[in-house]
């Protein structure tokens, strides 16, 4: 993106956190909140389940609505490609930070202020962590926003962990991923599982930058980080790639469990809805398959 193509999207971010919240969900101010919100009273519903790639791709789509409709942007929701700034054969390469997704004038800001990580506040012993406190530069630093779900106005944390982006968004593992046959294998292997010994594409932006302290390494709590719709966006357009290599099947195919974890369980079918909440009206899973379809109108 262009210097001014960058600015235009940050100030519409900012600005829709200025704008007052619709969505009645306790402490949420401003519709940064809202989104922010709806997915985390959502989360026990929608990871790990076979809609988990689709229900996030119109979640996208919702917000980037926002942004057009009520902030003025004109622009596309742009994607942050964290296989291009991963180091592979070097993991504990610090490289990646100065990434032009994190400068402080045209980006989003870079890592925590450091702090110390005890067996208390990184119960799993996740290694590597570099930071953890409030963000110290860029447009979203303590003065200039704060997220106000779930429990009141608190900084934006990070804490970044190299060796996860420099291994998990490695452009191997990704290559590897193409190749799931189906639906269903495709988003299995994109989300992963819950352990820090199995890299998942899924988990490279959460934990690389949010880490343990931070916001974006949270489940349930990650959309209070900006990045995470440039997250999410680079998996959907990775989901996207992946589609366009047999479109005929894979606008008409969908797999996974119903439940969180419910393998071997009940499926979800075309016919499946989900839902936004008070922030958009309800969407089949057959209809968000395609990106051009009813509800949905975008392209890479
Ligand atoms: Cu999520």
């Amino acid at each position: 993106m262009k210097k001014h193509e960058k600015k235009n999207y940050i100030d519409a971010v900012l600005c829709l956190s200025k704008r007052k919240a619709i969505s009645g969900y306790d402490n949420t101010v401003n519709r940064f909140d809202d989104h922010h919100a709806v997915h985390n009273v959502q989360t026990p519903d929608i990871h790990f389940v076979g809609h988990f790639l689709l229900w996030h791709r119109y979640f996208l789509a919702t917000y980037e609505k926002a942004l057009r409709t009520e902030c003025g942007y004109k622009g596309a929701q742009p994607y942050w490609d964290w296989s291009l700034d991963a180091d592979p054969k070097n993991t504990s390469s610090t490289a990646w930070f100065n990434s032009p997704v994190f400068d402080p004038k045209t980006g989003f800001g870079g890592n925590g202020a450091y702090v110390e990580h005890t067996p208390q506040n990184n119960p799993f012993g996740i290694p590597g962590a570099t930071g953890g406190g409030c963000v110290q530069d860029g447009p979203f630093t303590e003065k200039a926003f704060t997220p106000n779900y779930p429990s009141g106005p608190e900084c934006l944390r990070r804490d970044f962990i190299p060796w996860i982006i420099n291994s998990w968004a490695d452009p191997a593992v990704i290559a590897e991923l193409m190749k799931s046959p189906d639906y269903t294998t495709f988003a299995f292997n994109m989300e992963g599982i819950p352990s820090f010994d199995v890299p998942a594409v899924h988990g490279s932006g959460h934990f690389g930058v949010g880490g343990v302290l931070g916001q974006l390494g949270n489940v349930e709590n990650s959309p209070a980080d900006p990045l995470f719709y440039l997250h999410h966006g680079n998996l959907d357009y990775i989901f996207w790639k992946w589609q366009q290599m047999d479109l005929k099947t894979r606008l008409n195919q969908v797999g996974g469990p119903v439940k969180s974890f419910g393998y071997g369980g009940e499926n979800v079918t075309l016919d499946f809805k989900v839902n936004m909440g008070p922030l958009a009206g309800d969407a089949t899973l057959g209809d968000l398959l395609n990106t051009k379809g009813k509800t949905l109108c975008y392209t890479y």
